[in-house]
């Protein structure tokens, strides 16, 4: 099954949308299999937003993600890396609609609340960088016959 990495950022953290952000991809149908609340090391930072590394808004960007404490998670389900990327919305919140989670909870692109792997290549590697196997729980939930 397809597996995603997402994150709830240190203003997601903060503006208290734990809780509502986990409960939009539960009630979808995605299933959680791992999930911790962490702060980030720069150097791990720097590595996950590594494809960043050039653009003008890296340092900011590695500052603001160490800031404060991140929801880190992985979630699995059919197509779960492309729908949790519509359901995240566009980067910049200004062009993110309403019903998604930037769309609803956030104004800037620099505190847009939520991070989410964008291919199949990025999900593998950041759940490499946040997650140890023995930290994803492999289980059956029952209600998946009535999803699938
Ligand atoms: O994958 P996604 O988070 O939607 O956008 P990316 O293009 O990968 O950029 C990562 C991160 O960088 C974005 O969530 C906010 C920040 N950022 C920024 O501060 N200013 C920009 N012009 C573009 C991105
Ligand atoms: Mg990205």
């Amino acid at each position: 099954m397809e597996k995603t990495f997402l994150m709830v950022k240190p203003d997601g953290v903060q503006r208290n949308v734990i809780g509502e952000i986990v409960s939009r991809f539960e009630r979808k149908g995605f299933q959680l299999v791992g999930a911790k609340l962490m702060s980030i090391p720069t150097e791990l930072a720097e590595q996950h937003y590594g494809e960043h590394k050039e653009r003008p808004f890296f340092g900011e960007l590695v500052d603001f993600i160490t800031s404060g404490p991140v929801f880190a998670m992985v979630w699995q389900g059919e197509n779960v890396i492309s729908t949790a990327r519509q359901m995240m919305g566009s980067t910049n919140p200004k062009d993110a609609a309403a019903g998604t989670i930037r769309g609803d909870f956030g104004l800037i692109v620099g505190k847009n609340i939520i991070h989410g792997s964008d291919s199949p290549e990025s999900a593998v590697r950041e759940i490499g960088l946040f997650f140890k196997n023995e930290e994803l729980v492999e289980y059956n939930k029952n209600i998946n016959e009535w999803i699938y």
